[in-house]
């Protein structure tokens, strides 16, 4: 095959306004994306490896987006090795369906998840560890930390190392606090009567090499559906009930509350969280209603 010199390979590092900044052995070139992408429905997203056309020096088009190992719409990231779902102990109070639907993609998505509860500095150490402890109970590995105090960073960076993770969770949690505690990089970060007021500090999806590891520090969101995932099939992304598997009475019991049920069972003893179990019947109902032609795939 003839190498073409005007192509060469990159991962996409930003995505702002209709233009991608892909990161080559050498240089960072400024592209438009091409047509054909929109018509195939398939947009570049920050993580994807790509080639790009160059046009000028530092500037070019995205030519093709190479095949993707794992990708989240939202937030926009393509190839990652971890997600840490970030949340904070206080201001904002986490928002456990939030998470948990958050859980339930990255998992059905074949993304391994760490929670990481933030601004512990701000609770007491019983409010902390409430939180911690429905996580440990799903088997999901966490971390307590503090951007302000520095707990919890090391932890982070060890966990972290030779990855590719992306940081997410709602908006003013302190992901670009943390990361830049982790990385060094000097991310800009919010001030609370910003965030009080609903405006969003990090707006764009943007890949950052350093501290042995490449992290995506993502925009803050609210709104997160898990359409795509039939009701059926939700118990296999809740470690805890998965791990109950044929322990039902019946072999179709959908955990909701039929006779005999193991996973019931387990959340009246303590075993399970109470607050994982109403999030698993909330998204199970609303799962149910959508009708398969409806779902997206
Ligand atoms: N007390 C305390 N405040 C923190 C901590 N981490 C972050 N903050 C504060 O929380 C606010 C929001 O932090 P950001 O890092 O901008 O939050 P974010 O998650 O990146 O928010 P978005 O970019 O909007 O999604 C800032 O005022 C930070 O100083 C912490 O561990 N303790
Ligand atoms: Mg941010
Ligand atoms: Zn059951």
């Amino acid at each position: 095959m003839i190498e073409n010199k005007n192509v060469v390979t990159g991962r996409i590092i930003k995505g702002i306004g209709g233009f991608y900044y892909v990161k080559t052995d050498d240089a960072i070139i400024e592209c438009r994306a091409r047509g054909k992408f929109r018509k195939d429905e398939l947009s570049p997203i920050v993580g994807d490896i790509v080639d790009v056309t160059l046009s000028g020096e530092s500037t070019g088009q995205v030519s093709k987006i190479h095949e993707r190992k794992n990708f989240l719409i939202r937030p926009g990231v393509a190839n990652v090795d971890m997600l840490v779902l970030v949340s904070a102990a206080k201001s904002p109070l986490p928002d456990m369906l939030l998470i948990d639907k958050l859980l339930v993609i990255a998992k059905s998505r074949g993304i391994d998840s760490v929670i990481c509860l933030n601004k512990t500095d701000l609770a007491s150490l019983d409010e902390a560890q409430n939180f911690m402890s429905v996580y440990e109970k799903a088997s999901y590995p966490c971390i307590m930390a503090s951007a302000k105090t520095g707990e919890g960073v090391g932890e982070i960076q060890k966990l972290i190392k030779g990855k590719t993770v992306a940081f997410a969770g709602l908006s003013g949690v302190g992901k670009s606090s943390l990361l830049k505690r982790i990385t060094g990089v000097d991310l800009e970060t919010g001030d609370v009567s910003k965030i009080q007021r609903g405006k969003h500090t990090t707006r764009h999806v943007e890949l950052i090499s350093a501290a042995d590891a490449l992290v995506f520090d993502t925009p803050g969101f609210s709104r997160l559906e898990a359409d795509e995932i039939r009701a059926d099939e939700l118990w296999q992304y809740f470690p805890e009930i998965a791990s109950l598997k044929g322990e039902c009475k019946f072999r179709t019991c959908n955990h909701i509350g039929e006779k005999g049920c193991a996973v019931k069972e387990a959340v009246d003893s303590g075993a399970i969280s109470q607050s994982r179990y109403e999030s698993y019947t909330t998204l199970y109902g609303r799962l149910k209603e959508i009708k398969d032609w409806e779902r997206k795939d």
